[in-house]
């Protein structure tokens, strides 16, 4: 048998922390593999939100002897904080390991080099960047989130041939096979907030709820409207667990209305892209999914906050009369994006554009 890498063990590692899905909310996904004598002796992974650590995780299941001496593989640098768990650097020097191999560095400031730094100065061996891309691919939005300090914004759609998104203004249009359906669903499972425009609310009347699976941390639920006026009677604003904030230009005597359920907020503010971006990175959510229409997803365009796009592409052609993509305010300057990622889903494609860098 050929002798093991230390990308192989990281690896095993990454595949570890893919277990987490959205349970891990916030938190990052992480996991860990122990080895000794070019053995893995234990494997683990952070389960949830506000649960044990990789680290915690993975050496809990062995014994005092097994650990001492033994080597870690960890996606992510070992926590140096008190959080909702103490800190994960001091278990690892308890136990006694002898050398830690990192993934990424946390770009949690709270961390941030410090949990290496504590490795190090209690004379464990560290070793940091191994399949880095791999790693950081892990918490695109995490790491994104801690480096720009504001949320990764997906803009996403169901369109037509012709980009259209309903074939006419004031009636909803399916477009979408169920295989788009069901991973738009995913994608929402995977965001920390969605928003919608007042048209969109109007027309749709959406929940905006993920449907598939059972989630801790739902996303929150944001409309951009002029008025609280166009939510009332509305799904998004029965009583529910999941938060809804009607983010509007103008107060007026329905807010009232829409707020008698405990878990709906009208927050009256002159709102931009750019304040929403700020307000929700206030709140701590490291994602924000655009879900339409054409004006929202217009003034997300020419405000340059469009990170990503998602488009489930449909055979069908609505023509010249139906709402487009984006439509309404002007756009200075062309984004660039990468060339995108294709998946065929069923007679549906979706096509994947992450922003470039500049
Ligand atoms: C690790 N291993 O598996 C994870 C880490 O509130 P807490 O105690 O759960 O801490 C959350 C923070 O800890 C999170 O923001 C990130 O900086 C780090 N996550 N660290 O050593 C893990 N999930
Ligand atoms: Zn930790």
């Amino acid at each position: 048998m050929h002798k093991l890498l230390a990308t192989d063990y990281m690896a095993l590692a990454i595949a570890q922390a893919q277990r987490g899905g959205p349970a891990t909310y916030t938190n990052p996904q992480v996991g860990a593999v122990l080895v000794k004598a070019g053995q893995v002796i234990a494997s683990g992974y952070h389960q949830r939100f506000g649960g044990d650590h990789a680290e915690v995780a993975t050496l809990k299941q062995v014994t005092a002897a097994m650990a001492q001496g033994a080597t870690l593989y960890v996606t992510l640098e070992p926590c140096s904080h008190f959080g909702k768990t103490p800190p994960c650097c001091r278990r690892v020097v308890a136990a006694g390991i002898k050398k830690v191999v990192i993934g990424q560095l946390d770009p949690h400031p709270i961390v941030a080099g410090r949990g290496r730094d504590y490795l190090q100065q209690h004379g464990v061996q560290v070793e940091t960047g191994c399949l880095t891309t791999q790693v950081e691919a892990l918490n695109p939005h995490y790491n994104w989130f801690y480096r720009q300090q504001r949320p990764w914004i997906t803009l996403k759609a169901a369109v037509t041939i012709d980009g259209k998104l309903n074939a006419q203004a004031q009636q909803r249009s399916l477009i979408s096979n169920q295989a788009s359906y069901l991973d738009s669903q995913q994608l929402r499972s995977q965001s920390q907030a969605i928003l919608i425009g007042a048209h969109t609310l109007a027309v749709d009347d959406p929940a905006l709820t993920v449907r598939l699976q059972a989630l801790a941390h739902p996303p929150v639920r944001l409309v951009l409207a002029t008025t609280s006026q166009v939510a009332v009677g509305k799904q998004l604003v029965k009583p529910s667990d999941v938060p809804t904030y009607l983010l509007c230009r103008q107060a007026t005597a329905n807010d009232a209305i829409v707020t008698a359920a405990p878990n709906v907020h009208v927050l009256i503010d002159d709102w931009t892209p750019a304040k929403i971006s700020a307000w929700c990175a206030k709140q701590g959510w490291q994602s924000l999914l655009v879900e339409g229409g054409s004006q929202v997803q217009a003034e997300f365009v020419a405000a340059g906050l469009v990170d990503e796009v998602i488009l489930y592409l449909a055979p069908m052609l609505f023509g010249g009369q139906a709402l487009p993509l984006v439509q309404g305010v002007a756009t200075a300057k062309p984004l660039q994006f990468q060339a995108p990622r294709l998946t065929q889903l069923g007679d549906n494609v979706k096509l994947q554009w992450q922003r470039k860098v500049d």
